[in-house]
Parts: C-alpha cells; structure tokens; sequence
C-alpha cells in the first residue's frame, strides 16, 4: 500500500476556511486566468493589503480520487522553492472548499502576449526569448531535479511575474503534477 504525507516546511495550515475569509478578501468577480486549474481568484492580505492570487477547490462530496489528487498537488507545491515557480504561501481547509494561498503573478499570461502582442505592435526580439527560454527550462530542469514531472507545460501556464517586459515567468499549475523515480518509464498520456 502506499503512503504519503505532506512534508514539514514552512508553510502554514490552518484547518478552518472561515480563517481564509478572515485573512483574505476574495474578489469573487477577479478570476485570474482561464486555466484547466478551475478557479483562481486575485485576493488581497487584510492587514499588510498586499495581493495574492488564491486558488479555490472543492472539497465537498468529491471522491477518493480527487481527495489523493489534491493532496498530491498540495504536497508537491509545499515542496517547491525555485525563482520560476509559482511559491505557495499558505492553505486554508474549510469544511466545503481548500484554498492555495500563492503569488499574485501581475503580468498575465506567457499565451496572451504571443497571441496579442503581434496586434499590439509588439516585436519579440531574439534576446528576450532566449531570457524567457531560460526561465522555463530553468524551472523545468529544478522540478526535475528534486523528483517532479509537471505534465502539462504550455505558454497558458507560464506567467510573468511583474507588468515590465523584463519580467521573469513563473511556471503555475501543479494540478497534473506527480513525483517520478529516477529510471521510471512514463508512458501515460495526461494533460
Ligand atoms: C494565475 C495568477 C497567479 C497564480 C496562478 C494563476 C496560479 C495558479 C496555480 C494553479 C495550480 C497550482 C499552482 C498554481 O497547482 O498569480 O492566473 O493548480
């Protein structure tokens, strides 16, 4: 049989979602991106009034499946610690839904600059998308590294994490993500 558990780190859970309203405020009509991550919500700190984008899943009547699934991401997120990778802050378990406190990515989409920005005027030049290459592949290559496949690599699930074009993207989505063992074959078709 196997067995996992969430590893000991620095990131703090709270096993009430009434906290998570309490810390956060929400903004219901603000879903960031469009992704097959489902609902993910621009949302504001309380206190210190900084932004964060919260990802919210459902939790009420779901089945086995999907309960080992999002442990799995949430296990896998807690684990990560890369510049290029989308940093989990905190998790809220609440009777109906479990909420993924992380960064808030302000520049959108890697997809909706390369769909968009040729009509806006916008030239790519060859220097910023070898910087952007890099990035990816530097995120790619550490997921690797410690143990993880991410499995659904796509320009939707890169985003910039600041408005200037010198911003550096951070990889999101974890939802198709799981451990690998050095060796093991993969031959699943997923994402
Ligand atoms: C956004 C903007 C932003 C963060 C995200 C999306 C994060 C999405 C995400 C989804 C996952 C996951 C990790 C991150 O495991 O600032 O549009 O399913």
């Amino acid at each position: 049989m196997q067995q996992s558990s969430l590893p000991l780190n620095l990131i703090r859970e709270h096993f009430s979602g009434s906290n998570c309203a309490n810390t956060y405020e929400i903004h219901g009509s603000e879903k960031l991106g469009k992704g097959s991550y489902g609902s993910v919500y621009l949302s504001t700190h309380r206190k210190s009034r900084e932004s964060r984008a919260i990802k919210v899943m459902n939790a009420d009547n779901v089945t086995s499946y999907y309960l080992r699934k999002l442990h799995t991401e949430i296990s896998i997120l807690k684990g990560i610690d890369h510049p290029n990778i989308i940093q989990l802050h905190e998790v809220f378990f609440g009777r109906h839904s479990v909420y993924l406190v992380m960064n808030y990515c302000k520049g959108g989409e890697l997809f909706e600059l390369l769909n968009n920005g040729k009509s806006q005027g916008f030239v790519f030049r060859e220097d910023m998308g070898a910087s952007l290459m890099l990035d990816m592949l530097r995120s790619v290559h550490y997921l690797h590294s410690i143990g993880i496949v991410h499995r659904d690599l796509k320009l939707e699930n890169f985003m910039f994490e600041e408005k200037s074009s010198s911003s550096s993207l951070i990889l999101i989505d974890f939802g198709l993500s799981r451990r690998f063992e050095a060796g093991e074959k993969m031959n699943q078709r997923v994402g």
